[in-house]
């Protein structure tokens, strides 16, 4: 398969817990390439848009809320087949359901603050890798 790219958030349960470095060491152990990264805090406006898909979702509000509540680390990760085996490395959205040794499984602290946003398809990522990051800041 294509070397191909995907999108990830640390969210701000795991920046407010210290994990940024054991998150990245999983990433980098996984065999992803950081072709993008960095340090900043989404406004409501912008954890709004970004999560828009799932606007008619319960769970929005509390989501938009709980991602502009503090710092986040966003990357773009190559590897190949990129979207599913981070999905795997990630593991399920709720971390009582997420294998052992995933990172959710390892960093997360429950269904909302789950530690790390990982996209769901190449054009999902494409279009996130967008939302953060010109041309420029690829590598
Ligand atoms: P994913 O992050 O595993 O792809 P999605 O279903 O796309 O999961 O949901 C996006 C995010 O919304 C989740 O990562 C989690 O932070 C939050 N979320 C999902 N389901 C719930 C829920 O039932 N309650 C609260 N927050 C949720
Ligand atoms: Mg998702």
């Amino acid at each position: 398969m294509a070397t191909n790219i995907t999108f990830t958030m640390i969210k701000p349960d795991a920046v407010e817990a210290n994990n940024i470095g054991p998150i990245l060491a999983k990433i980098n152990e996984g065999g992803f390439r950081i072709v993008a990264m960095k340090y900043l805090r989404l406004t409501k406006e912008q954890a709004g848009e970004f999560y828009a898909v799932h606007s008619a979702r319960p769970f929005y509000g509390e989501l938009v809320e709980y991602m502009s509540s503090g710092p986040i680390v966003a990357a773009v990760l190559s590897k190949d087949n990129a979207v599913n085996d981070y999905r795997t490395l990630i593991g399920a959205t709720d971390p009582a359901k997420a294998e052992k040794g995933t990172i959710r499984n390892l960093f997360a602290k429950s269904i909302a603050a789950n530690a790390v946003h990982g996209s769901d398809s190449d054009e999902n990522a494409a279009i996130e890798a967008d939302f953060f990051f010109s041309k420029l800041e690829r590598f």
